[in-house]
Order: C-alpha cells, then sequence, then structure tokens
C-alpha cells in the first residue's frame, strides 16, 4: 500500500506532432517547429523537432540555420500556438476526468494525484494505459507517463521511455532507479550543479545520494545542499497542486501583412474571438473586460480595454466590442499598421448577466 500515487503525462514532440495531426501528408517525415525570430527564412531557433528530424541530430534550442544543414529534406513550420493551446486545452481536460488532483505545468504536461482512486501501483499502470488510449483515439497523438510515489520520481520516469512510454517505478524500487542515473538526470539539477558534482567526483545519483549532507551545504549552501541530500534519496514532499484557473483567456496572432484596414483585422480577429467564446463557455466563465492588443510595425505593444458592468459571455457583445475598440485604436494611431493583433477577456466570474446583444 503507498502513500501517494502520482502520476507524469508528457505529450510526445508536441508541437510538431500537433502539425502532424493537422496534415497526414507529414507522417513519416522529418518535422521541425521553428520560432522565426523575423520575417526572413533562417533567423532563429528551432522549437521542437518530431522524432524522424532528432534522429538526423535536429533539437530544441538549435539555430534554425544549422538545423536546415543538418536535415535539409526536413519539413519547417512556423510555431501556431493557437493551435497548441486548442489542443492543450482538449488533453487536459481529459486528463481532468482522469483524477480529482491535477497540476497543469506546460502546455504540454500535467501530474496527477490519483490515490483517491487507487492505492494499488498495478491499478495505476491500467489508469495509466486507459488515458494513453484515450488521448491516442480522441486526438490522435502519443504521450509518455511515468508513475512513482511522488512528483520527482513520476516526472524522471515519464522520460525514461520516450517516446509512447510509460514506466512505474513502485516505491520499493525508487533506489535501484535513481542510484545508476546521472547526477543531470535529477529533476532540478541543471548544467552548472551537473559540473561542480562531476568536479567533486560524483559520477551517479548513487553517489550523491551517500554522500555527507554537511559536504553537501558548504559547497551549495544550506538549502540546495538539503535539497540535493533529499532528491537523490528520491525524497519530495511536494503535493499535486491545483492551480487556480487562470484569470484571462485570451489569443494572439500574427496577420498575413502588415495593414491599417478596419475590415482585414476584424476578419483576422474573428476566430480568434469565436476561440475565446469557446474557452469561456467550457469553463463556464463570464467576462467584464475584453481587451485588444496591437502590435505595430515598429514592434511596439498597445491595449485597447473596455469594462461592462454585468458580466456577459455573448459573442455579438464581444464582436461588438472588439469592432468598437479597433476603430477607436486605429483612429487615434494614424498611419500606424498593425503586425499582431489579439483579443483577450478578464475580469472573470461564474455568474452572467447581459445575454445578447440587444441587451446590451
Ligand atoms: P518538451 O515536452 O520539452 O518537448 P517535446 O514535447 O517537443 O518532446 P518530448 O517531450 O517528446 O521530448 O516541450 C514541449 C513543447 O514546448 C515542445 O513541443 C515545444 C516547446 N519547447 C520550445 O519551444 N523550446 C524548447 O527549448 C523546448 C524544450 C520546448
Ligand atoms: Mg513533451
Amino acid at each position: 500500500m503507498a502513500d501517494r500515487i502520482v502520476l507524469h503525462v508528457d505529450m510526445d514532440s508536441f508541437f510538431a506532432a500537433c502539425e502532424e495531426r493537422e496534415r497526414q501528408e507529414l507522417k513519416g517525415k522529418p518535422v521541425v517547429v521553428c520560432v522565426y525570430s523575423g520575417r526572413g527564412n533562417a533567423g532563429g531557433a528551432v522549437s521542437t523537432a518530431n522524432y524522424e528530424a532528432r534522429e538526423l541530430g535536429v533539437h530544441s534550442g538549435m539555430p534554425i540555420a544549422i538545423a536546415k544543414r543538418t536535415c535539409p529534406d526536413g519539413v519547417f513550420l512556423p510555431v501556431n500556438h493557437e493551435l497548441y493551446s486548442r489542443i492543450s486545452d482538449e488533453i487536459m481536460s481529459i486528463l481532468r476526468s482522469h483524477t480529482t488532483a491535477l497540476e497543469q505545468v506546460s502546455v504540454d504536461e500535467a501530474f496527477l494525484d490519483i490515490t483517491t482512486k487507487t492505492k494499488d501501483f498495478g491499478e495505476a499502470g491500467k489508469v495509466a494505459l486507459a488515458t494513453k488510449t484515450e488521448i491516442r483515439e480522441r486526438l490522435g497523438l502519443t504521450c509518455s507517463i511515468g508513475i512513482g510515489p511522488n512528483k520527482l520520481i513520476a516526472k524522471m520516469a515519464s522520460d525514461i521511455e520516450k517516446p509512447d512510454g510509460l514506466m512505474v517505478v513502485e516505491p520499493q524500487r525508487v533506489k535501484d532507479f535513481l542510484v545508476p542515473l546521472k547526477p543531470r538526470k535529477l529533476w532540478g539539477v541543471g548544467e552548472k550543479t551537473a559540473e561542480k558534482l562531476a568536479e567533486m567526483g560524483i559520477r551517479s545519483i548513487g553517489e550523491l545520494a551517500v554522500q555527507d549532507e554537511g559536504l553537501l551545504r558548504r559547497v551549495f549552501g544550506e538549502a540546495k545542499g538539503r535539497w540535493l541530500k533529499q532528491t537523490s534519496r528520491g525524497i519530495d514532499n511536494e503535493p499535486v497542486a491545483e492551480r487556480g484557473e487562470p484569470e484571462q483567456v485570451g489569443r494572439m496572432m500574427t496577420l498575413s501583412e502588415d495593414t491599417r484596414d478596419r475590415e482585414n483585422i476584424l476578419e483576422a480577429l474573428n476566430p480568434l474571438i469565436d476561440d475565446v467564446y469557446r474557452r469561456l463557455t467550457e469553463r463556464g466563465d463570464y467576462f467584464r473586460t475584453i481587451t485588444i492588443t496591437a502590435v505595430t510595425s515598429d514592434l511596439k505593444s498597445h491595449t485597447r480595454s473596455r469594462t461592462i458592468e454585468t458580466p456577459t459571455r455573448s459573442l455579438d457583445v464581444m464582436k461588438q466590442l472588439v469592432d468598437e475598440l479597433t476603430s477607436s485604436f486605429l483612429k487615434e494611431n494614424k498611419g500606424m499598421l498593425l503586425r499582431r493583433a489579439g483579443v483577450r477577456v478578464s475580469k472573470l466570474t461564474k455568474k452572467g448577466g447581459q445575454k445578447t446583444i440587444s441587451d446590451f
């Protein structure tokens, strides 16, 4: 019987997998998702690469120019955060249905504490398999799951059998799991700490775990020294903390060309408003403040907001207000061209008032 059972779910090559899912013709090809620094075609860095491109040597953070040399036949795509965040919402809602405590860590990873559901690691493995199957069948994506008695072990376990992995580390196996791994593999140990440990002749987590804590404190400072001693022995008491829901919901996009044409801008904003509306409805939220963001061609960011008396989530009201804010921004900023535009709502509540534009 375990005290706690924690799952860590991490999507495989997430941004690239989302792109592959949208375009079947990418299947089997090396796909590289990039953050382009400007509108040139080789400035910037690789955000992520699918496993085909990784095998050829492409990895996150690599300059795009080098990635293109390393993988000339790769399909290079710009990041599409709207898509990833929409899919991320769907993933999180599937995960939420499998647990009572969910902590979303980033767009593609989350911890689940399923202790109230089962105290048996075999059963936990079945929950993980069911979760993987549901994500694959409903979203067409694979993920890797690690299971352990705490967040530390779950997080480290999810990484071992990537992609499409599942690794269960029962409490009595924690020591065997950690001992042979390199110190750099310990969650929270960065490059600098790893270098210092190497200088001290510590080559594995097992060797770190038997170090004198006083020595570690002298070298790394009180808090870090204690932390190194504890974590290397697999001890981690951090709870899976349900994060509060975000206090605003919004979307941004880059316009296909710099413009100050109101019709063009509103046409580009419409799908973003639809998306914000969909997310509000899913959350059961109403808003009081709506804000447009305009990034002009000099890369300066401007915002315009309106706050209304009674909370609403009417699509008509949203579109009407965005139109008004956009028009007044354009009027006040003659000669400025918009490069990016976005819309977000805030001051969210669970209770609504006005429903339609005519009530408004
Ligand atoms: P990761 O989970 O670190 O990476 P991944 O999902 O692409 O691949 P895997 O988990 O299978 O190893 O990050 C999630 C997403 O975050 C990733 O798809 C793209 C983005 N990201 C960056 O933009 N820059 C980075 O340096 C990293 C590491 C990730
Ligand atoms: Mg991932």
